[in-house]
Formats: C-alpha cells, structure tokens, sequence
C-alpha cells in the first residue's frame, strides 16, 4: 500500500511522539545546560509536524542528566519529555545494539554488525524505560507514534500497559530481505516487538515487503499480502510504504532568500550533502569523481566537488576509520589534479545552518547523492526543493529509498564508479532544455508530497481501524499447495484446543459434529490418511472421536492404535501406570480446592481451571515439586499441569515411530504430513518434524512456537479442513 493524500486534515489533533532523540541535543556549558538542533532526517521530517499540531514529544536529550538538572519543558508549541539513560544504557542500547548492529545489519552491511547479546538486553531494558514515560505521557491520547531502530521494542512493551492505546511505528531506514534479518540473534523478538502496533510503516513498499515476508517466515504469521495486513495475537496489523517528504515550501523560501553567490572564477560545482555515514558512499563518490577528472579532462580546472559532511557517531571506531579515510582520500585526489588556481575536492566537516545549505543546494549544478543505501535520503529531495532556478542535475543512488519516487533523476550504481563518472559528465554537459523538463517534473512531485501530505496519510491509516480477515482458499493455498501437490497426506491433529474448544472439564469437549463430517471429508479421500495425536488415554481420545478409520495415539503417543498401523505400547507402559497411580495420590494431598487429578495410565494431569487465580501459582509449584520428586516430568497445559513419566518419549516421537511403521522408513519420500496441535505438548512434535512437515499452532500467537504456521482459533482449523478435503488430488507423479 503507497497512500498519499495531500493537503491538511481536519483533524489536527496533538499527537505524542516517542524516538530515541528529541529535536534539540543539550550540552552541559558553564551556563548550564545548552540546546542544538539533532542532526538527521528524522528530526527534519517529524519536528515540522508537531510544531504545528502541538503534542508531546519524548526522547534521551543526549547526555546523561546529572541530579537537579532539568531539560526545558517546551519545544515550539509542544511539551517535551526526557527519558533519562545513563552512560552505560548509552553505551550498549544506543552505541551498541542501535548503531553497531542494527544500523548496519538493516542497511545491508553485515560484516560490519556486531552481534553482542549484553547490548540486546540493555536495548529491551531501555526500550522498556521508554515505554513507561510513553504510557504516562500518553494518557487520552489518541494516537502514540514511535519512530525508528532504536525502538522497536516499545510497542510490545506499551501495549502490554495501555492493551486498547493504538500505537503506530515508522522506520527510517531501510528494512532488510529476509537472509540479511535471520542473521540476528533476536530477529523474532524484534518482529513480536513492532506487532503490537496498529500500523508499520515504511519508506517505500519493498521495505515493507521484506518485513511481511520475514513475519511470515520467521513467527508463521498470517499475512495477507494484497491487503498488506497480518493477522497476529488476535489482533490486525496493517503495514504500508509512505514515502517521507520534505517541507517543501520552507526550502523554497530559504533558497530564493538565500545571499547570491560570490561570482568567482565561476567554476562549475558538483555538490554532496551527508551525515558522515559509510552507508553514504561517500569513498565511492570521491573515486567517482576522480575518474570523471581521469577520462574528461575538459572538467579539470572548471569543477568543484563540494562536499559536505556533518560529523555523526564519532565515538563509534567505523566512523572514525571512515573519516580518516575520506581525509587521505580528498588529500590524494587534490594532489593528483591540483593546480595554482585549482582544486578539485572542497570538504567541509562540519554542520551548516539551513539558510546556508539552501544557498549552497541552489547553486549547484549538480548534486551527487549516492548512498549505498539509504532509507529514503531527503538531502535527494531538499535539492530539489531549492532548485527554484530548475537548472540543476540530480544523480542519484538507485539504492536510495527516494530512488523509487524521483524517477526523472539520473540514477546510478553507487557501487559502479564508471557509471557514476559518465552520470557526472552527462549531468554536467546535459541541454538546459532537458535539465528544466527533469526539474520541474522533480519539483511538482516534492512539493506535492510533501512532510505534510507525508504525515495526514501516515495519521489517517494509523487511525483507521483494521478489519481481520477471514481466512480465504488462496491461503492455504499458498501455504500447502505445492507442498503437497503430488503426494499422499498424513494429516496428524491433536483434540482438545484444536478439534474442539478449550472447556471446563475434559468430558465436555465434544467433537462439534460440523468438525466430525470434516475429518470425515478429509479420511474419505483415497490419498489422505488420518491421525489423533492426544494428551487423553488411547481409549477415550477414540471414544471421543468415534471414527474407526483413524489411528490414534493416546498419552502423548505411549500407546498407538489404528488400521494399516496395528497397536503399539511403550514397554515401560504397565511399570509406569502402576507408578502413576503412587504419584496421583500424592498429589491428592497437595492439591487446593477446585483443583483435581485426571489419572490417565502412565500419565495424569492436574487440572486447576476451576482454583482460584491467587492460589494457583502456589498451587502450580507445590504439584510441580511432587512431580519433580518422583522423577516424572512436569509440563504447562492449558490450566493444567501435566506429569509425564521420564521415558524420553513425547508426541513427537510418537509421530515418528507412526510414520516409520506405517510409511516405512523413507516415508518422507513417499507421504507430506501436516500436523496441526495447540498446547505446549504439541511443540515436542513440531520441534521434530521441522523441516519434515508442515506444522501449525493453533490459539492466539502470544507464545513462541517452532510450529511453521499459525492458525488462529478451532474454527481456522475446520477452514483448514474445509480446503484439505477440497483440494485438487494428488497431481503428477
Ligand atoms: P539520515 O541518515 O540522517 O536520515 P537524510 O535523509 O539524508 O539522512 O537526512 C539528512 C538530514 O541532515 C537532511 O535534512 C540534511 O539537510 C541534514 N544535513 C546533512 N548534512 C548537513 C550539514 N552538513 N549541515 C546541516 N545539516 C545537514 C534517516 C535515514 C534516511 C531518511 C531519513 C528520514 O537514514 O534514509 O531519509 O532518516 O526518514
């Protein structure tokens, strides 16, 4: 989804906005404390917005706050709120995981990321912090907007204080395929961390096709992509490219205002604008332009490379090396072409007030902006805006986010020195005719789409509610057609939880009867093969299913019945019921009213549903001791607690031992298995047959799983049945 709506919203409401920096740095002088604008995009895209609707903003001020200090309560017309971090929190949320390894991983760069588990915790503490100071500034607010890497943690930790606060998320740099994510450490984490939002955004509709396919991929979440919206702990999360604009007008203003040019020798200038950033090419830059000078002489004495570069991170190492190695550069290439009157590189390192940036964006000819990648790079777009004599060149990196957008530029590899010589040439030789036509083009899109056009689309999506979505053919389709397009299917399904809905008491869950005619659909087809894989005893879980045609595995696959497969019994079987039974008494003892024991042969289950909330966790640890003590094994169920005798056997070795005896031993060759469980006990299956199966975990996404996919409640199961017994047969071979 690429929305744009032009123009002001009505609803001009305060909004509270949450990023790492607040607009103003301070720095301790011996005055006391002294503010400066923060260098970056973000703050020169979102201040704009909130100077004009009011609303608070809260953020670190960028030095640790000593006692009694206080940052000023007051932006231009709105509140502002410190979040303080100390120097270590500094140190490893802000230097460490935020620049050192989402920095470059996100941009692409990662043998250049550092993967330091000690500064992923002090990021989730820090994220955290900012959470807090965003649930008590937030109060009615209507909307909570997080910007940025350096957060993406913050919504799942304010959603889980402000559960009905919507909240939004953009990012400002790029978001990565699918390999270059999976390389984290955390990479799920971060993804459950931005799903608590109501709406991601992203600079252009690739990023955010990247982060659909890593949530797909990485947590089994349903994504529907025509929609862009994903389906996700009960809740609908709708994602969208909004390309970020500029404020046009005020560039305009300050360009045409702008002092006029000495007139000098009159050379001809070839402008670069950067943070200084290695993700700004600007080496590459410097050597393009050297081999400009190499193969068209004629440019030599009557161009100017001016680049500019506000110093940026300069406590991390990489950008320190960065700006030595620009410093040798600039040296080299000035010797080499040099003359008396002449020299062909002019390197500023420093920051320029913006009424000078606009001077120097009007007057040059060219500008050269070319990232090796960049999220979208408004410096592309302030040159435009400038450009009010419209005969400037602008080439550009078509690694650049603005890259998609600003098609009338002169788009290059920044990777590709020769191309990017012959861009220069030809943007410095093109006819004014054709300079114009590309400018004007340029400037008509800026000016329409700019911050402002940028923030009401942003704002209307993020307080547009999104729909959830029935689960349609094509997504099962998606998820299993070719999987299974030319083999048998053994369909292997847990009961409780996932045939039938969670109830009080074991004996009430019965099978619906719409569920008993899809199981029956699906075991009717001549190339599928059915199975129950179940916590309950073999002889009840069948009494409660009733089909004779299935096999069925009870106490977690201890024992196994069913046509084509015989009956198995684990050998410790008999030994362990009797031992069960010791331990079923002994947990008598222990237990709380309301709570009871199911005694199911060699396992039991120690039902809690009904004890009050203050007593179970007491409850939950005095039966967990018994349990441990006799040496069974103690596991979490649904309000239950379950004792398994320590055989090293579960349901997922059950299922194997079913396919190995009834498929033989290269059944994978010869069957695709789908199995489908919603508890706990499930994942032992879906841990063994990762890669070997398609799995699916049923019930609100809040747990992790190492199930492929999630289906959402027993009724996205019977759709999931619906289209098994539907389905075009066994094609093919
Ligand atoms: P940045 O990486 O900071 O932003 P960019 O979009 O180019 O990159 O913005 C830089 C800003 O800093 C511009 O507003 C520019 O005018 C200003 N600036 C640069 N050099 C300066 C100098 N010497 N003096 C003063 N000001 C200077 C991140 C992402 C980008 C994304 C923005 C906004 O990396 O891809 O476009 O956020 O979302």
């Amino acid at each position: 989804m690429t929305a744009r709506r032009s123009g002001t919203d009505a609803r001009e409401r305060p909004i509270v906005v949450a990023s790492n920096r607040l607009p103003f740095t301070f720095q301790r002088g011996p005055q006391g404390l002294r503010k400066r604008p923060s260098p970056g995009g973000l703050v020169s895209a979102v201040e704009p917005v909130l100077r004009r609707r009011g609303g608070t903003w809260i953020g670190w001020p960028g030095l640790e706050l000593r006692e009694g200090e206080r940052v000023p309560a007051r932006g231009r017309n709105y509140r502002i709120q410190a979040v303080r971090l100390s120097d270590p929190e500094v140190h490893r949320y802000y230097h460490g995981f935020s620049n050192r390894t989402l920095w470059p991983l996100f941009h692409s760069f990662p043998e250049r990321t550092r993967f330091e588990r000690r500064d992923f915790e002090s990021y989730e503490e820090v994220n955290k912090k900012f959470a807090s100071a965003i649930q008590t500034a937030s109060g009615e607010a209507e909307l909570v907007w997080i910007h940025d890497y350096h957060l993406m943690l913050a919504p799942a930790a304010l959603r889980l204080q402000a559960p009905e606060q919507r909240i939004a998320f953009f990012l400002h740099i790029p978001f990565p395929p699918y390999d270059v994510f999976r390389l984290l450490p955390w990479d799920r984490e971060l993804l459950r961390g931005l799903l608590a939002c109501d709406l991601i955004g992203f600079h252009v509709s690739g990023y955010a096709r990247n982060f659909l396919d890593c949530v797909e991929r990485r947590l089994g979440a349903r994504v529907d992509w025509s929609s862009q919206r994903v389906t996700y702990a009960g809740r609908t999360i709708q994602v969208g490219g909004f390309p970020i604009g500029i404020e046009f007008d005020v560039y305009e203003k300050l360009a045409r205002q702008a002092p006029q040019r000495p007139s000098g020798r009159g050379e001809r200038i070839v402008l670069g604008v950067d943070r200084l950033d290695y993700t700004k090419g600007i080496p590459q830059r410097i050597r393009a332009f050297e081999r400009l000078l190499e193969r068209h002489p004629r440019h030599r004495q009557n161009v100017v490379l001016l680049q500019v570069a506000v110093p940026s991170r300069s406590q991390v190492t990489e950008y320190r090396e960065l700006k030595r190695e620009i410093d040798e550069l600039v040296g080299r290439v000035n010797g080499r072409f040099a003359t008396a009157q002449w020299s062909p590189i002019r390197y500023l390192y420093r920051s320029f007030p913006q009424d000078r940036l606009c001077g120097l964006y009007r007057d040059a000819d060219v500008a050269l902006i070319t990232p090796l990648r960049d999220g979208m790079n408004l410096v592309a777009k302030e040159y435009v805006a400038c450009q009010v004599e419209e005969r400037g060149v602008l080439v550009l990196s078509r690694m650049a986010g603005a890259a998609e957008t600003m098609r009338e530029t002169l788009l290059v590899n920044p990777n590709d020195v020769e191309e990017t010589a012959e861009a220069i040439h030809r943007a410095l030789i093109m006819e004014p005719e054709q300079r114009r036509t590309r400018m004007v083009a340029l400037r008509a899109r800026e000016r329409r789409d700019d911050v402002h056009a940028w923030v009401n689309s942003f704002l209307e999506a993020a307080t547009r509610p999104a729909e959830g979505l029935p689960l349609r053919d094509s997504d099962f389709e998606a998820w299993l057609g070719t999987y299974l397009s030319r083999y048998p299917l053994v369909l292997l399904l847990d009961y409780d939880g996932t045939l039938t809905p969670l109830v009080g008491h074991p004996d009430q869950a019965q099978l619906p009867s719409s569920m008993r005619r899809l199981l029956a659909a699906c075991a009717a087809r001549d190339d599928t093969d059915l199975g129950i894989v179940s916590g309950r005893s073999l002889e009840d879980v069948r009494k409660m299913v009733g089909n004779p045609d299935f096999v069925y595995a009870g106490n977690h696959g201890l024992e196994i019945s069913g046509p084509g497969f015989g009956h198995f019994q684990h050998d410790d079987l008999v030994h362990f019921t009797r031992r069960t039974e010791e331990l079923a008494r002994a947990l008598e003892k222990v237990a709380s009213r309301g709570s009871w024991v199911e005694c199911k042969g060699p396992t039991l289950t120690l039902h809690y549903r009904d004890v009050p909330e203050p007593h179970r966790a007491s409850l939950v640890e005095r039966a967990r001791k018994v349990i441990n003590q006799t040496g069974y094994l103690a596991r979490d169920a649904h309000c239950a607690l379950e004792a398994r005798p320590p055989i090293g056997w579960d349901k997922g070795r059950a299922v194997l031992h079913l396919l190995r005896t009834s498929y033989g031993p290269t059944w994978s060759e010869r069957v695709r298995v789908v199995y489908v469980g919603d508890d706990q006990t499930d994942e032992d299956a879906f841990d063994l047959l990762a890669g070997l199966a398609i799995t699916f975990r049923v019930g609100p996404a809040t747990t992790p799983t190492s199930a492929t996919l999630r289906l959402a409640d027993v009724d996205a199961v019977a759709a999931l049945l619906d289209w098994l017994s539907r389905r075009s047969g066994v094609r093919g071979g």
